[in-house]
């Protein structure tokens, strides 16, 4: 299902094709999240003229709203949103644990009262994996737990040991009932813990490795520690997965740590950034982010970026001010279509540069002017 075109002769970037359900991916790739079955304010529409390849949904809000028997009753969450390229759904282990209340693990799965209406619940693997299979997502993640920022290294040790019994009970769920994603199969991927630990992370690579899944995911990262223990959490873990499985780093990153990862092998990103902080006003530009709620904007009429889409670079960041200061809704939808066609041609950029053999002089020219100038 996947299959590496090429490598950067100087770095560990490689260029992919991930052959899923609903479609071909190119890698390196970008998948903007739709925690909801939508990326926030765009159209599908949009998300095809932004040549998005793969969107994310997650498993643990479509669980509580509307539920998965609704979205199965619909053929699925493909055909409930109109999006008929391929999807990820993420576990929802994660989710859990940054949004429920009164959250407890145990050997059995994760007991929390949900944010909505705080009523009680437990998510188990199996449950994640068949929720994930009615929602019908091209990959669905496994259930694991992601250890929080600083953790003890008892605490990491033993949380890595659930999150392999887990991957356990997740494989012999999707043995017993093959889950399908449209007319293809749902591919399945482990996710590497450990927290900042070298050797846990091999450890934790090697129990998934063995385990055999289709794809293998790095968690744990981006959750408040320094970008140093970032990157290191990734040199530890990418030497013990298979060259010829795609490698996923989930929830991350500004774009220089999205080239500095994709420069240590890593193949996949997910991150709720590009929109979110388009919500806020902000815009990415080639010179580094922007508010457009300034007041040195008030009068400019250069597009966002010089590498805008024309879907937005027709209009000035004055005009696009001014819709953010009158909370006009085509103010976050210009800013976040913008911010994922940043996001997305970064990612098609650095494929291009891993063919030509150039990725480091691409990354570092990229970081260069990114973090020098301000526009
Ligand atoms: N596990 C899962 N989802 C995640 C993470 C994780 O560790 C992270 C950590 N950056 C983001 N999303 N299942």
């Amino acid at each position: 299902m996947f299959q590496v075109l090429a490598r950067d002769p100087s770095c560990q970037a490689r260029r992919g094709l991930m052959e899923l359900a609903h479609g071909t991916v190119e890698t390196p790739i970008f998948m903007p999240v739709g925690t909801q079955g939508t990326v926030k304010t765009l159209h599908p529409d949009e998300l095809e003229l932004l040549g998005a390849q793969i969107i994310l949904g997650n498993t643990y809000h479509l669980w509580l709203r509307p539920g998965p028997e609704t979205i199965k009753e619909f053929g699925g969450l493909h055909k409930f949103a109109t999006w008929d390229r391929p999807m990820l759904t993420d576990s929802g282990g994660f989710q859990v644990w940054s949004l429920a209340k009164l959250r407890k693990i145990t050997e059995e799965g994760v007991r929390f009262q949900n944010h909505l209406d705080g009523s009680r619940m437990m998510l188990t693997p199996e449950l994640s994996m068949e929720i994930q299979a009615a929602l019908g997502s091209d990959i669905a993640m496994l259930f694991d737990e992601c250890p929080p920022y600083p953790c003890e290294r008892k605490y990491a040790e033993t949380s890595l040991g659930l999150t392999t019994r887990w991957a356990k009970r997740c494989k012999d769920w999707i043995e017993k009932n093959q889950p399908t994603s449209g007319t293809g199969i749902q591919r399945h991927f482990g996710i590497v813990q450990g927290s900042i630990w070298a050797d846990l992370r091999e450890k934790s690579a090697r129990e998934l490795v063995e385990l055999d899944f289709d794809g293998y995911a790095i968690g744990g990262v981006s959750v408040g520690e320094p970008e140093e223990e970032m990157m290191r959490a990734v040199e530890h873990s990418v030497p013990f997965l298979p060259e010829n499985k795609p490698r996923y780093a989930m929830g991350l990153g500004t774009p220089p740590q999205i080239l500095e990862m994709i420069g240590r092998g890593v193949d996949m990103f997910d991150c709720v950034m590009p929109t979110r902080v388009a919500r806020h006003g902000q815009a990415f530009t080639l010179d580094g982010p922007i508010h457009i709620k300034n007041l040195a904007f008030e009068r400019d009429p250069r597009p966002l970026c010089e590498s805008s889409h024309p879907h937005v670079a027709r209009f000035s960041r004055a005009y696009i001010r001014h819709l953010f200061r009158a909370g006009e809704i085509l103010a976050l939808r210009l800013l976040s279509f913008h911010n994922l066609h940043f996001f997305l041609r970064l990612a098609a950029n650095a494929r291009e540069a891993i063919s030509e053999g150039k990725f480091p002089e691409f990354k570092e020219s990229f970081i260069r002017r990114y973090t020098q100038s301000k526009s």
